[in-house]
């Protein structure tokens, strides 16, 4: 027998293993590798071990591909150039795959589109999937990925199994997740694990556009077998469609399972904030850019505060044996939007992400970096910029940014400065409150809270925000995004709603929920608050209210801080009063534009509780 780097040569269905020891594979894990290996055909299989050998044959590969480039400013940093017509998640061609469609989402009123989600039938699923994987890994090597979600072996963590036919998503998964020998460790044949299958495709023609960023846009497609566990992903390498362990697992297939079994997994950042030496940690809900990861990092303007972070994205989250409510972070590093973050916006952001980082779409600079939006006052004017696109960029006559609006850093979490001592605690962290917040320019006061848990689960359900390039949405519309969830639900929204107001019966220490808004402006059209750092007063507010002071003034929307309680020392020219206006006209279009959304998208599914949310809210409001 010979003797590869690792061990012995073997084959699956006749295919060399080049890498890693097909042995710690369970027979239940060998059993579905190889039944992909017949749909994929690869050229050669590798078992990724998560070694820093692995990882840097990895790098060289990739480079000798021209997918990344060396960042020689930096240590172990890396830029990788996507297709242009693969830079963000794409929601139209994600889909559930339920044998019913009610179970995948709710049926809109007729002629309604609808927008919370998308269904597909399983025969439809495998003709889909049979045509576009029958034979798409020819001449290329398919990785084997085992993957954890969350700390390996907490109780509360989840194992994936992931195939895929893309080293920079083996790079990047190795970042996000907790992936190889330690894994596979902890297997059993009795261990239960999510099937990710994952290819970047290659056009109907056989043409690929870029040789160095193979997929496939025409014919994207990402569905999840919720009852199988199961995700099924063509066509992009692009972040939430390929690095499966994320939105796929830990937020669609998560969500299913976390139904079934009594907990929530949600689109959240978990952080620690200390004050006076008394530590609570929060979660909280925005969309997709709209910025939970610089909450999660931030440095509090405030004397006294201390700000630690678990997460910047995903919370797992559940009640324990006392009815205290404990998230997990079931992610392993940070896939983050690049522009705007700066030593002025995000220092701690820029202290974590030049080294060990994947930069993806971010533009590049003439003495080995990078540069995005936002990084003005970081780079010399005399130093030379290449767009993300490769071609030159100038600053001062450019009519396009350098860096693609949703390019994005993807660095391990441990590499943060401010990582909370507990963010791999595999009981999870203490819940003290939740927020919801979303982009809206006008209207929505800086910070309310809610009456009661009814009225916590109908401001989450009722969540609305500007369009961001997260995803492939144009334009600055204003969209209901529920629970900052619309894109990610992986079982119908009526049954969601109906669990989170179930939370009511599973513990009497429900967290507070509140709603933020960062984002209102003046009549000038910008921002009426500063935002990043001074957000810590507003933290602050809410660590009063956890405490039960006396500062909070009765609106017909919920509660808002009392004059004077909001800490706005050392601030200059905050215009409190437009900051927390509340218009009469503006908020009966608002619940009219929830109450409609609601009737036509959720529907029957709708549990009457948000109908009675709805009535409450009006009369109060008629009477503002
Ligand atoms: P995803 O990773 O897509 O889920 O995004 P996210 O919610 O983590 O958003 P992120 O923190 O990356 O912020 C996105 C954008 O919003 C960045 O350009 C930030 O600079 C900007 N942003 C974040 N916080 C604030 C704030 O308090 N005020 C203002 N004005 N902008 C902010
Ligand atoms: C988001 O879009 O919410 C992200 C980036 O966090 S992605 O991984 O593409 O989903
Ligand atoms: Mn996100």
């Amino acid at each position: 027998l010979k003797q590869s780097h690792f061990g012995l040569f073997h084959h699956l269905r006749g295919i060399s293993v080049v890498h890693g020891d097909i042995n710690v594979l369970t027979p239940k894990v060998r059993s579905y590798v190889e039944d992909k290996i017949d749909l994929c055909q690869p050229e050669k299989i590798h078992i990724c071990d998560g070694t820093d050998y692995e990882n840097s044959s990895l790098l060289t590969l990739l480079q000798k591909e021209g997918t990344i480039k060396a960042l020689p400013k930096y240590e172990n940093c890396w830029l990788a150039r996507t297709n242009p017509a693969d830079t963000a998640r794409v929601e139209s061609k994600t889909f559930i795959c339920t044998e019913k469609k009610s179970e995948a989402i709710p049926t809109p009123s007729e002629g309604v589109k609808g927008s919370l989600g998308n269904w597909m039938s399983p025969s439809d699923m495998n003709k889909a999937v049979k045509e576009r994987f029958t034979g798409c890994m020819k001449n290329r090597t398919m990785y084997v990925i085992p993957f954890s979600m969350g700390p390996v072996g907490s109780p509360l963590s989840k194992i994936g199994i992931q195939l895929t036919d893309s080293a920079y998503v083996v790079a990047s998964m190795r970042i996000m997740t907790r992936i190889g020998q330690a894994v596979t460790k902890i297997m059993n044949n009795e261990t239960e694990f999510v099937k990710c299958l994952h290819s970047v495709g290659t056009p109907a023609d056989g043409k690929m556009e870029m040789p160095s960023w193979p997929c496939d846009p025409e014919r994207t497609l990402i569905l999840h077998k919720p009852q199988a566990n199961e995700i099924v992903s063509y066509g992009s390498g692009y972040g939430g469609n390929s690095l499966l362990g994320k939105k796929c697992f830990a937020l669609r297939i998560g969500s299913t399972i976390a139904k079934r079994e009594g907990w929530l997994a949600e689109h959240m950042l978990i952080l620690g904030i200390t004050k006076n030496g008394k530590k609570r940690y929060i979660a909280a809900a925005f969309p997709s850019a709209c910025g939970k990861t610089n909450l999660a990092m931030m440095t509090p303007t405030l004397p006294g505060y201390k700000v630690e972070c678990v997460g910047d994205d995903i919370a797992w989250m559940r009640f324990d044996e006392n009815g205290q409510l404990r998230a997990i972070n079931p992610e392993h590093g940070f896939f983050g939007v690049a522009p705007g973050t700066s030593n002025s916006s995000n220092p701690i952001a820029m202290s974590t992400v030049f080294k060990n980082t994947i930069f993806t779409n971010v533009a590049e600079t003439s003495d080995g970096g990078v540069y995005w939006e936002g990084m003005e006052n970081e780079v010399d004017e005399s130093v030379k910029i290449t767009d993300w696109l490769g071609k030159p960029w100038d600053r001062k006559t450019s009519k396009t940014p350098a860096a693609h609006p949703n390019s994005r850093f993807c660095t391990p979490a441990s590499q943060c400065p401010i990582i909370d001592p507990q963010w791999e605690s595999p009981e999870g962290v203490p819940i003290s409150a939740i927020l919801f917040g979303g982009r809206r320019p006008v209207g929505v006061p800086l910070i309310h809270e809610a009456k009661n848990w009814k009225h916590a689960v109908f401001m989450g359900a009722s969540l609305r925000s500007e369009a961001t390039a997260a995803a492939e949405h144009k334009g600055k519309v204003i969209m209901h995004d529920p629970f900052a969830m619309r894109p990610f639900f992986g079982y119908n929204f009526g049954q969601y709603l109906q669990h989170w107001l179930s939370m009511e019966t599973r513990t009497s220490n429900l967290p507070k929920v509140f709603l933020v808004n960062w984002f209102r402006k003046g009549g000038d059209g910008k921002f009426l608050w500063p935002g990043f750092g001074e957000n810590c007063r507003v933290l602050d507010w809410i660590l009063k209210r956890l405490d039960n002071e006396d500062c909070a003034l009765k609106t017909p929307i919920g509660l808002i801080p009392k004059k004077e309680s909001l800490n706005l020392e050392g601030l200059k020219d905050i215009d409190i009063d437009a900051l927390f206006k509340l218009d009469a006209e503006f908020w009966k279009q608002e619940i009219n534009a929830v109450e409609k959304y609601f009737e036509e998208q959720v529907g029957k599914d709708l549990p009457s509780e948000m109908k009675e949310q709805c009535e409450i809210l009006k009369k109060e409001i008629d009477s503002m």
